[in-house]
């Protein structure tokens, strides 16, 4: 298995992911800016938006969309249980990934993360990053993860709110989500995760300052 990524995006979710099961793939890194791999090949003639997660399976098929990734990878490895496998648990998980996927990844944090989005779009997704960080702060008051054991929801939620300190969002001001993300920061797959991507992160920030 080949995953495409990029250091601390939303492909990260994956890396924990696969850690979490105790499973790796062959992590061939995009540099965001160029979409050039490590390895010098044009991204966008593997994924024409350029978009990383983007997954090749053992059988050479290619999947893009997080959502997607993160459900055919519980899929593949079910012995970890990243995913309920039917019923309403299943649409819980659906509904989740939904969520963070459209309300949180691109509602909020693309806008919030562009270097050109202008800054009324960035006040418009600020703002409406309230109501829907509101909507985790209660379902996560009592609970240890969104569904009744750790998934790949929240493999996608750890790696999405850590991007809020790139932004104006402080989560200070939502006590159950900062310990949520404590929480789920000190769990191994994602520390390993963080630990492998921040310096790649770095390094390619510092490439693209020298360009
Ligand atoms: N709809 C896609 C969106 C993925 C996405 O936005 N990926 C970002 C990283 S978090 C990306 O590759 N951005 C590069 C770009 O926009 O050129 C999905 O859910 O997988």
């Amino acid at each position: 298995m080949e995953l495409y990524f990029s250091p601390l995006s939303c492909s990260m979710a994956s890396r924990i992911a696969l850690y979490d099961a105790g499973a790796t793939a062959a992590f061939i890194e995009v540099d965001a800016a160029t979409k050039r791999t490590a390895a010098g090949d044009d991204f966008r003639a593997i994924n024409p938006l350029g978009l990383v997660p983007t997954l090749r399976t053992d059988a050479g098929e290619l999947l893009t969309e997080n959502a997607a990734i993160l459900q055919y990878l519980a899929r593949h490895l079910p012995a970890a249980q990243l995913a309920p496998v039917d019923g309403f648990a299943l649409a819980q998980l659906q509904q989740w990934l939904c969520f963070i996927g459209t309300e949180l990844h691109q509602a909020v944090f693309k806008a919030l993360l562009s270097k050109t989005a202008p800054a009324e779009v960035k006040a418009y997704a600020l703002a409406h990053s309230r109501a829907r960080l509101e909507v985790l702060e209660r379902h996560l008051a009592d609970r240890e993860f969104l569904l009744d054991r750790f998934s790949v929801a929240d493999a996608y939620l750890v790696t999405v709110l850590t991007w809020t300190a790139a932004t104006p969002i402080d989560l200070g001001d939502w006590p159950a989500l900062r310990a949520y993300v404590t929480r789920l920061r000190a769990r191994p797959s994602v520390a390993r995760a963080l630990a492998e991507e921040v310096p790649l992160y770095r390094r390619e920030q510092a490439g693209a300052a020298r360009r």
